[in-house]
């Protein structure tokens, strides 16, 4: 086999909301293995702190605001990305929030805004660069999914429905435009040290570990949680050519979560 299938060299990769966390590391293995980076984040703070983060790595990113689920602006920054740095190869769907509220005390405008940014956006931003790749002839589009794209839990509703629809809609692209030689897959990170599950592991006022904290670590096969790092060979794998034959896949990368029951109390 030639290794250079797993090369991204002369790519260039969007990696949507990457200033930092999961989006971030992926953008980071691209690079090096040769990808050009292009990521965008929700404020001009943010792409400072994302492209200052990529200078100290030796990595040139090009950074943009853009709110993914304004569809005109995103739109309008796929022709700006076009003209500045060329067509987009790769889509990784990164941006992302959670609400950790339970459902009936959850407003809809709530429930609406996750569906927003976590099902709507991938959309969004799918649409905008697929005519580009047809165009090509190729392209990778990435969804970052999550282990609440397959279960549930007590106050994360919204997410829930957004990843496991986000699940179905990258079945769907993959389904729709794997004539166009693109594929779409998704990843599942299980449960991985980032600011957006901080609040999950904060340490207790009598300095033991956060019960769910010690849940998740008991939970996981792997008995630790993940880091951002533990996605970036699965992520480079589906971002380059040694999974052409790869379609509409969810890879889960969860340190076995999604195959054990659970200890015996
Ligand atoms: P994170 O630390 O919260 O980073 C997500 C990034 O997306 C942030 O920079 C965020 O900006 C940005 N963002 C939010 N809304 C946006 C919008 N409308 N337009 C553009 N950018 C936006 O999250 P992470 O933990 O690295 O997670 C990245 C992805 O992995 C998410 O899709 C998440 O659901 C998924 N995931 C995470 C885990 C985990 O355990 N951490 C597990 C499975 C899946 P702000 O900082 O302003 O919010
Ligand atoms: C939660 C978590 C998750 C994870 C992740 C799991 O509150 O249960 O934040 O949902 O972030 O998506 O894969």
């Amino acid at each position: 086999m030639d290794m250079n299938a797993f090369s991204l060299k002369g790519k260039i990769a969007w990696i949507t909301g990457a200033s930092y966390g999961i989006g971030f590391a992926i953008a980071e293995a691209y690079a090096a293995a040769g990808a050009t980076i292009v990521f965008n984040d929700i404020n001009q703070e943010l792409v400072d702190k994302g492209l200052a983060a990529y200078k100290e790595k030796g990595i040139e990113a090009h950074g943009y605001v853009c709110d993914v689920t304004n569809e005109e602006a995103v739109q309008a920054l796929v022709k700006q990305i076009e003209a500045e740095v060329g067509v987009v190869d790769i889509l990784v769907n990164n941006a992302g929030i959670i609400r950790r509220i339970p459902m009936i005390e959850m407003s809809a405008a709530e429930f609406r805004k996750v569906i927003d940014v976590d099902l709507n956006a991938p959309f969004i931003v799918s649409k905008a660069v697929i005519p580009s790749m047809i165009k090509k002839g190729h392209g990778k589009i990435i969804n970052i999914c999550s282990m609440m794209s397959e279960l549930g839990r007590e106050t994360v509703s919204a997410y829930a429905a957004a990843k496991g629809g986000l699940k179905m809609l990258t079945r769907n692209i993959c389904s729709e435009y794997g004539e166009a030689n693109i594929q779409c897959n998704g990843i599942g990170p299980g449960y991985i040290a980032t600011p957006q599950t901080a609040p999950l592991r904060e340490r207790q006022a009598d300095g033991s570990r956060h019960p769910f904290d010690q849940f998740i670590v008991s939970k996981t096969p792997a008995a630790r949680w993940g880091t951002p790092e533990d996605l970036q060979g699965p992520a480079v794998f589906l971002a380059s050519d040694a999974s052409n034959f790869v379609n509409g896949h969810i890879l889960y990368v969860d340190g076995g979560i999604l195959a054990y029951i659970g200890k015996q109390p």
